[in-house]
C-alpha cells in the first residue's frame, strides 16, 4: 500500500479530520483525511484506491476494535466524521461513474422506533465499507422498506431496533420484504436482539454490532 493510502487509513482509524481539527491530541497540526484525500486526488491516486485501501482499511481497524470493547462509541463516531470528510472528495468520482459501490444498503430503524445513534453507527460503518447506503430514517414501516427494495433491486436491507415492543415490528417487516422478493437479505441489529430471535423471524442474519453487520454484507454481496 502506498504511503499516503496508509497515512489516509491510520486518520481515518484514529479520527483526524483535518489539519485544524484538535482531535486527537497527539496529532494536532498534522494534516487529517480532508487533504489527504485531496492531495491524493491531485496526485492521480485512482478514487477506488484512496477507498477501499485508505478509508475502508481505518473504518474496518476502528470498527473491529469497537467489536472488541478496546475503543468505544464517540471513537467510532470521529472515524466516522474523518471518513466522511474523505468521501465529499469522492462522491464526485462515484457520481460520474469513475469509482463503483460494492451494492446498496437499505436500512431503517424499524416501525415505532425512534431511536437512531446505533442504526446511524451501522450506516456510517457501511458507507465506511464502500456501500451505497439508502438510509430510511426511524419509524420505517414494512411498506417503505417494500419500496426501497423494488428501487434498489438486489439490496441488503437492515433492520434496527432498540425497544422490546418495536422488535416484534421487524417480523412484519421481514415478511413483506420476502414476499416481494425471496431473495433480498434481511439483516437484523439492536440491543435487544438474539440470535434466536433473528432465527424466528426469519431474518438472514443478526448482528450485535456494526462490523458484524459490514461482515455479513461481505459474505451476503459474494
Ligand atoms: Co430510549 N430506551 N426510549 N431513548 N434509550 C432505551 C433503549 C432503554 C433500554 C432505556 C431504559 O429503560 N433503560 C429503554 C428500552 C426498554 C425496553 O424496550 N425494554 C428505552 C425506552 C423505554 C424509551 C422510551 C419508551 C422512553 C419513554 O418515552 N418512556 C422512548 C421510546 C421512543 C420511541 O422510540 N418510540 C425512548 C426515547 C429515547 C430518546 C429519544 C430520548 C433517546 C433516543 C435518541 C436517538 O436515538 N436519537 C433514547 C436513548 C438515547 C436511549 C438509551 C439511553 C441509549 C440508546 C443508544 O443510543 N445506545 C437507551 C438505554 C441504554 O442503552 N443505555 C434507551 C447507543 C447505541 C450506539 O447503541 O442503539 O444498541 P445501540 O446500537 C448498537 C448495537 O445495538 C448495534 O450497533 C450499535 C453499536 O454497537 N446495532 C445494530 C443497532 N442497530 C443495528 C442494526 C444492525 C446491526 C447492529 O444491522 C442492521
Amino acid at each position: 500500500m502506498s504511503e499516503i493510502l496508509e497515512q489516509i487509513a491510520t486518520c481515518c482509524e484514529r479520527g483526524k479530520m483535518n489539519a485544524g481539527s484538535p482531535y486527537p491530541p497527539d496529532m494536532r497540526g498534522q494534516d487529517g483525511v480532508d487533504e489527504l484525500v485531496r492531495k491524493a486526488l491531485d496526485d492521480g491516486v485512482d478514487p477506488n484506491d484512496i477507498l477501499t485501501q485508505g478509508l475502508m482499511v481505518g473504518m474496518s481497524n476502528v470498527g473491529r476494535k469497537f467489536s472488541n470493547n478496546e475503543v468505544f462509541v464517540p471513537d467510532l463516531l470521529m472515524a466516522a466524521k474523518a471518513m466522511t470528510a474523505g468521501m465529499d472528495h469522492l462522491k464526485p468520482a462515484f457520481d460520474s461513474g469513475a469509482a463503483t459501490h460494492k451494492g446498496v444498503f437499505v436500512v431503517g430503524t424499524v416501525r415505532g422506533d425512534l431511536h437512531d445513534i446505533g442504526k446511524n453507527l451501522v450506516r456510517m460503518m457501511m458507507e465506511g465499507g464502500g456501500y451505497e447506503v439508502v438510509d430510511l430514517g426511524v419509524d420505517v414501516s414494512p411498506e417503505q422498506f417494500v419500496e426501497a427494495v423494488k428501487e434498489h433491486p438486489g439490496c441488503v436491507v437492515g433492520l434496527s431496533a432498540l425497544l422490546t415492543t418495536t422488535m416484534v415490528n421487524m417480523e412484519e417487516t421481514v415478511k413483506q420484504v420476502k414476499a416481494i422478493d425471496e431473495k433480498a437479505k434481511v439483516l437484523v441489529g439492536g440491543a435487544p436482539l438474539t440470535q434466536e430471535f433473528a432465527d424466528k423471524i426469519g431474518a438472514d442474519a443478526y448482528s450485535p454490532d456494526p462490523q458484524g453487520a459490514l461482515d455479513y454484507l461481505a459474505t451476503a454481496e459474494a
